[in-house]
Protein backbone atom coordinates (compact mmCIF):
# COMPACT_ATOMS: atom_id res chain seq x y z
CA UNK A 1 0.00 0.00 0.00
CA UNK A 2 1.66 3.27 -1.19
CA UNK A 3 1.75 5.72 1.37
CA UNK A 4 -1.03 7.95 0.01
CA UNK A 5 -3.48 4.92 -0.33
CA UNK A 6 -2.58 4.25 4.01
CA UNK A 7 -3.28 8.09 3.99
CA UNK A 8 -6.48 8.40 2.44
CA UNK A 9 -7.78 5.08 4.72
CA UNK A 10 -6.74 6.16 8.24
CA UNK A 11 -5.77 9.77 8.32
CA UNK A 12 -2.78 10.10 8.94
CA UNK A 13 1.02 7.76 7.64
CA UNK A 14 4.33 7.18 9.37
CA UNK A 15 7.21 8.08 7.02
CA UNK A 16 10.35 6.41 8.71
CA UNK A 17 13.71 8.03 8.09
CA UNK A 18 11.42 10.99 6.12
CA UNK A 19 15.64 12.89 6.94
CA UNK A 20 18.75 11.37 7.55
CA UNK A 21 20.54 11.34 11.19
CA UNK A 22 22.86 14.32 9.75
CA UNK A 23 20.15 16.05 8.17
CA UNK A 24 18.43 16.35 11.58
CA UNK A 25 21.64 17.41 13.07
CA UNK A 26 21.46 20.25 10.60
CA UNK A 27 17.82 20.64 11.47
CA UNK A 28 19.11 21.39 15.32
CA UNK A 29 21.84 23.35 14.56
CA UNK A 30 19.71 25.76 12.83
CA UNK A 31 17.19 25.87 15.00
CA UNK A 32 19.61 26.90 17.83
CA UNK A 33 20.64 29.69 15.53
CA UNK A 34 17.33 30.91 14.97
CA UNK A 35 16.28 30.65 19.15
CA UNK A 36 19.59 33.07 19.35
CA UNK A 37 19.63 34.85 16.65
CA UNK A 38 15.52 34.72 15.06
CA UNK A 39 13.46 35.13 18.14
CA UNK A 40 15.00 38.40 19.06
CA UNK A 41 13.37 40.29 16.40
CA UNK A 42 9.88 38.30 16.89
CA UNK A 43 6.78 39.52 17.46
CA UNK A 44 5.65 37.67 21.09
CA UNK A 45 2.42 35.64 19.27
CA UNK A 46 5.02 34.04 17.08
CA UNK A 47 7.10 32.60 20.46
CA UNK A 48 5.19 30.94 23.20
CA UNK A 49 7.10 29.86 26.38
CA UNK A 50 5.56 27.14 29.12
CA UNK A 51 6.93 29.81 31.35
CA UNK A 52 7.30 33.92 29.72
CA UNK A 53 10.06 33.87 32.11
CA UNK A 54 11.92 31.17 31.58
CA UNK A 55 13.51 30.83 28.53
CA UNK A 56 14.56 27.39 28.79
CA UNK A 57 10.68 26.52 28.44
CA UNK A 58 10.55 27.42 24.93
CA UNK A 59 7.25 25.78 23.39
CA UNK A 60 6.28 26.84 20.20
CA UNK A 61 7.86 28.66 16.89
CA UNK A 62 5.48 29.98 14.51
CA UNK A 63 5.71 30.76 10.83
CA UNK A 64 9.81 29.88 11.02
CA UNK A 65 9.64 30.18 6.90
CA UNK A 66 8.44 33.64 6.89
CA UNK A 67 11.18 34.52 9.61
CA UNK A 68 14.17 33.05 7.88
CA UNK A 69 15.48 31.91 4.73
CA UNK A 70 17.15 28.65 5.50
CA UNK A 71 13.53 27.34 7.03
CA UNK A 72 11.70 28.94 3.93
CA UNK A 73 14.04 26.56 1.31
CA UNK A 74 14.11 24.01 3.79
CA UNK A 75 9.61 24.20 3.71
CA UNK A 76 9.53 24.06 0.00
CA UNK A 77 11.58 21.37 -0.81
CA UNK A 78 11.05 17.74 0.34
CA UNK A 79 8.23 18.53 2.65
CA UNK A 80 5.98 20.08 0.11
CA UNK A 81 7.06 17.19 -2.65
CA UNK A 82 5.88 15.02 0.30
CA UNK A 83 2.14 17.09 0.80
CA UNK A 84 1.91 17.51 -2.88
CA UNK A 85 1.96 13.08 -3.35
CA UNK A 86 -0.21 13.09 0.16
CA UNK A 87 -2.89 15.69 -0.77
CA UNK A 88 -2.36 14.50 -4.40
CA UNK A 89 -2.69 18.03 -5.55
CA UNK A 90 -0.93 21.10 -5.71
CA UNK A 91 -0.27 22.91 -2.39
CA UNK A 92 0.32 26.14 -0.47
CA UNK A 93 2.60 25.74 2.80
CA UNK A 94 0.84 27.82 5.19
CA UNK A 95 2.95 27.16 8.07
CA UNK A 96 6.47 26.23 9.59
CA UNK A 97 6.15 25.41 13.47
CA UNK A 98 8.77 23.97 16.33
CA UNK A 99 6.67 22.12 18.78
CA UNK A 100 8.78 21.54 21.84
CA UNK A 101 7.64 19.83 25.24
CA UNK A 102 10.30 20.97 27.98
CA UNK A 103 11.52 18.20 30.38
CA UNK A 104 9.84 18.38 33.63
CA UNK A 105 6.70 20.38 32.37
CA UNK A 106 6.32 20.19 28.69
CA UNK A 107 2.25 20.03 28.89
CA UNK A 108 -0.06 17.57 27.27
CA UNK A 109 -1.51 18.98 23.98
CA UNK A 110 -5.18 18.80 23.92
CA UNK A 111 -7.26 16.90 21.86
CA UNK A 112 -8.25 18.72 18.61
CA UNK A 113 -8.79 18.82 14.47
CA UNK A 114 -6.50 21.11 12.65
CA UNK A 115 -8.99 21.98 10.29
CA UNK A 116 -11.29 23.89 13.21
CA UNK A 117 -8.16 26.46 13.40
CA UNK A 118 -7.65 26.35 9.58
CA UNK A 119 -11.35 27.13 8.69
CA UNK A 120 -11.30 25.63 5.31
CA UNK A 121 -13.84 24.62 2.63
CA UNK A 122 -13.81 21.64 1.42
CA UNK A 123 -11.17 21.10 4.35
CA UNK A 124 -8.56 19.64 1.86
CA UNK A 125 -5.10 20.33 3.92
CA UNK A 126 -2.51 17.98 6.44
CA UNK A 127 0.08 18.65 8.84
CA UNK A 128 3.15 17.10 9.16
CA UNK A 129 5.33 16.95 12.48
CA UNK A 130 8.48 15.65 12.28
CA UNK A 131 10.97 14.37 15.63
CA UNK A 132 13.93 16.12 15.69
CA UNK A 133 15.02 13.41 19.10
CA UNK A 134 13.60 10.15 20.45
CA UNK A 135 10.18 10.60 20.95
CA UNK A 136 7.89 8.24 23.07
CA UNK A 137 4.99 7.67 25.42
CA UNK A 138 6.94 9.00 28.27
CA UNK A 139 8.21 12.64 26.54
CA UNK A 140 4.88 13.08 24.98
CA UNK A 141 4.52 11.51 21.34
CA UNK A 142 1.78 12.18 18.85
CA UNK A 143 -1.91 9.87 19.25
CA UNK A 144 -4.18 9.56 16.39
CA UNK A 145 -7.77 8.42 16.32
CA UNK A 146 -7.51 6.19 13.27
CA UNK A 147 -10.08 6.70 10.30
CA UNK A 148 -11.56 9.76 12.42
CA UNK A 149 -10.85 12.56 9.47
CA UNK A 150 -14.35 10.56 7.49
CA UNK A 151 -16.50 11.23 10.44
CA UNK A 152 -16.47 15.13 10.37
CA UNK A 153 -15.58 17.89 12.34
CA UNK A 154 -16.66 17.71 16.15
CA UNK A 155 -17.15 20.35 18.73
CA UNK A 156 -14.25 22.24 20.13
CA UNK A 157 -13.71 24.82 22.83
CA UNK A 158 -11.53 27.31 24.67
CA UNK A 159 -8.58 25.38 26.43
CA UNK A 160 -5.94 26.99 28.31
CA UNK A 161 -3.54 26.22 26.57
CA UNK A 162 -1.61 28.48 24.86
CA UNK A 163 -0.40 27.30 21.39
CA UNK A 164 -3.09 24.82 20.94
CA UNK A 165 -6.33 27.22 22.32
CA UNK A 166 -9.02 25.42 21.09
CA UNK A 167 -9.77 21.37 21.95
CA UNK A 168 -12.59 19.06 21.58
CA UNK A 169 -15.05 19.23 24.31
CA UNK A 170 -16.22 15.36 23.61
CA UNK A 171 -13.23 13.84 23.45
CA UNK A 172 -13.03 10.59 25.28
CA UNK A 173 -15.61 8.68 23.69
CA UNK A 174 -15.42 4.86 23.59
CA UNK A 175 -15.21 5.07 19.75
CA UNK A 176 -12.23 7.43 19.89
CA UNK A 177 -10.47 5.89 22.80
CA UNK A 178 -10.33 2.32 20.92
CA UNK A 179 -9.09 4.24 17.86
CA UNK A 180 -6.50 5.48 19.22
CA UNK A 181 -2.78 4.72 18.11
CA UNK A 182 0.28 6.31 19.94
CA UNK A 183 2.88 7.05 17.15
CA UNK A 184 6.52 7.22 19.11
CA UNK A 185 9.33 8.22 16.66
CA UNK A 186 12.86 8.37 16.13
CA UNK A 187 14.86 11.33 15.00
CA UNK A 188 13.95 12.01 11.79
CA UNK A 189 10.83 9.89 11.35
CA UNK A 190 7.83 12.18 10.12
CA UNK A 191 4.29 11.79 10.71
CA UNK A 192 1.33 13.35 8.12
CA UNK A 193 -2.38 14.06 9.41
CA UNK A 194 -5.45 14.78 7.55
CA UNK A 195 -6.83 18.36 8.52
CA UNK A 196 -10.09 16.64 10.35
CA UNK A 197 -8.03 13.89 12.30
CA UNK A 198 -8.17 13.83 15.98
CA UNK A 199 -5.22 13.69 17.63
CA UNK A 200 -3.40 14.91 20.85
CA UNK A 201 -0.14 14.29 23.05
CA UNK A 202 0.73 13.72 26.36
CA UNK A 203 2.84 16.09 28.81
CA UNK A 204 6.24 15.53 28.89
CA UNK A 205 6.49 13.22 32.02
CA UNK A 206 11.00 12.96 32.06
CA UNK A 207 12.70 15.41 34.23
CA UNK A 208 15.85 14.96 31.15
CA UNK A 209 14.52 14.71 27.71
CA UNK A 210 12.83 17.78 25.99
CA UNK A 211 10.98 16.47 22.27
CA UNK A 212 11.51 18.68 20.18
CA UNK A 213 9.97 18.46 16.70
CA UNK A 214 9.22 20.61 13.55
CA UNK A 215 5.44 21.33 12.02
CA UNK A 216 4.58 21.63 8.61
CA UNK A 217 0.92 22.79 7.56
CA UNK A 218 -0.12 22.67 3.88
CA UNK A 219 -3.09 23.66 2.07
CA UNK A 220 -4.62 22.05 -1.19
CA UNK A 221 -4.67 24.19 -3.55
CA UNK A 222 -8.73 23.72 -3.74
CA UNK A 223 -9.03 24.70 -0.15
CA UNK A 224 -10.83 27.85 0.19
CA UNK A 225 -10.49 29.98 3.23
CA UNK A 226 -13.23 31.73 5.18
CA UNK A 227 -11.68 34.77 5.66
CA UNK A 228 -14.04 35.93 7.87
CA UNK A 229 -13.91 33.42 10.05
CA UNK A 230 -10.34 33.42 10.08
CA UNK A 231 -10.25 36.90 11.51
CA UNK A 232 -12.77 36.59 13.82
CA UNK A 233 -10.89 33.42 15.18
CA UNK A 234 -7.78 35.62 15.00
CA UNK A 235 -9.04 38.18 16.96
CA UNK A 236 -10.07 35.54 19.55
CA UNK A 237 -7.28 34.14 20.10
CA UNK A 238 -4.82 37.71 20.34
CA UNK A 239 -7.55 38.35 23.00
CA UNK A 240 -7.11 35.12 24.63
CA UNK A 241 -3.43 35.61 24.67
CA UNK A 242 -3.33 38.41 26.59
CA UNK A 243 -0.82 38.68 29.18
CA UNK A 244 0.00 35.16 28.70
CA UNK A 245 2.53 35.94 26.24
O1 LIG B 1 3.49 18.63 18.98
C1 LIG B 1 2.42 18.25 19.43
O2 LIG B 1 2.27 17.88 20.59
C2 LIG B 1 1.20 18.16 18.57
C3 LIG B 1 1.25 18.94 17.32
C4 LIG B 1 -0.11 19.09 16.74
O3 LIG B 1 -1.10 18.82 17.35
C5 LIG B 1 -0.27 19.58 15.39
O4 LIG B 1 0.74 19.86 14.72
O5 LIG B 1 -1.42 19.69 14.94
Amino acid sequence: MSSRERFERDGFVAVESFLSRSEVATCLREVERYVAEVIPGLPAEHVFYENKDDLATLKQLQRMHEHDAWFGEFFADKPQRLAETLLGTEVVGKNLQYFNKPAAGGQPTPPHQDGFYFKLNPPHALTMWMALEEVDEENGCVRYVKGSHRTGMREHGRTGTLGFSQGMTDFGRQEDLAAEEAMPAAPGDLLAHHALTIHRAGGNLSATRSRRALGFIFYSIDAREDLLAEEAYRRELVRQQQGKI
